[in-house]
């Protein structure tokens, strides 16, 4: 059975999905490739990184049609601060611009905007605007999307452990009741399920500090393109893939 996707609201696609089952609930994607796709263009790499904000709107209405719960976006890692004070600055700058741009849409699309990571050390402006849409958006039911923004794996690990410490420190916590669902409990991703599917775009295999206790039973999947080339059709070939994958299992 094939189904129709409407997205981008004019068009209507014709998508080679299985079905509705098995779509996966929560999709990670680190979004790779923004300034190699510039500096191939001879273009600024902040160019790229301008590019790849039209994409994430993309792939938001993409996620949106497709019915996936959860959509967890790698922004910024915590090691992304070693580039160029410019070309951070510049970044840091896209939440406020993407958010000016595109807040009514999700809005109207019933989205909820979230953010995992480290907050403190971005600047006020890219705080007070991404806090505004998070207020704006905090009672909508629909797809989670969930911005990993000054965000490193071992950073809210270890950040999970110091709370922990001053928990049982503060006996509120007794030591015999940590488990894996409680030690849960202390990540920023706190009340969300772990990622059913990860994608890196740009041609690189490996995880750069991304939810790594979050991925341990997550499907992986890789693609060459660049992150402001990657389209509605590539997402859903990885929907699709991941389906297929999922009917594999269960037939052992
Ligand atoms: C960023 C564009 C996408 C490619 C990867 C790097 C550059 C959207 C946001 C964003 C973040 C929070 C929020 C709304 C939008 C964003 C950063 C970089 C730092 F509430 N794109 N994008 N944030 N890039």
């Amino acid at each position: 059975m094939s189904i129709k996707i409407p997205f981008l609201s004019k068009q209507v696609k014709e998508t080679e999905l299985e079905d509705w089952d098995n779509i996966p609930s929560h999709v990670a994607i680190i979004m790779d490739g923004n300034g190699r796709w510039a500096q191939r263009r001879g273009l600024p790499r902040i160019a790229g990184h301008r590019e790849g904000v039209s994409t994430v709107n993309r792939i938001v209405k993409t996620a949106v049609n497709a019915n996936v719960k959860v959509l967890t976006l790698y922004t910024f890692s915590t090691e992304n601060w070693k580039r160029p004070k410019s070309e951070v600055d510049f970044i840091l700058k896209l939440p406020k611009e993407f958010l000016h741009v595109y807040l009514p849409g999700l809005v109207e699309n019933n989205v909820r905007v979230q953010t995992i990571g480290d907050f403190n050390a971005v600047p006020k402006h890219t705080q007070d605007a991404i806090e505004y849409a998070m207020e704006k958006t905090k009672d909508n039911d629909g797809l989670v999307l969930n911005f990993a923004l000054n965000y490193g794996s071992r950073y809210e690990i270890i950040h999970a452990v110091k709370q922990i410490v001053q928990d049982t420190k503060a006996s509120e916590l007794d030591l015999e009741q940590l488990d894996e669902s409680y030690f849960e409990k202390y990540l920023f991703t706190n009340g969300l399920s772990d990622p059913d599917l990860l994608i890196r775009t740009g041609g690189e295999y490996r995880l750069s500090n991304f939810m790594l206790w979050q991925l341990a039973y997550t499907e992986f999947w890789f693609t060459e393109k660049l992150w402001p080339e990657f389209d509605e059709d590539t997402f859903l070939q990885a929907l699709m893939e991941y389906q297929q994958r999922k009917r594999r299992y269960g037939g052992i």
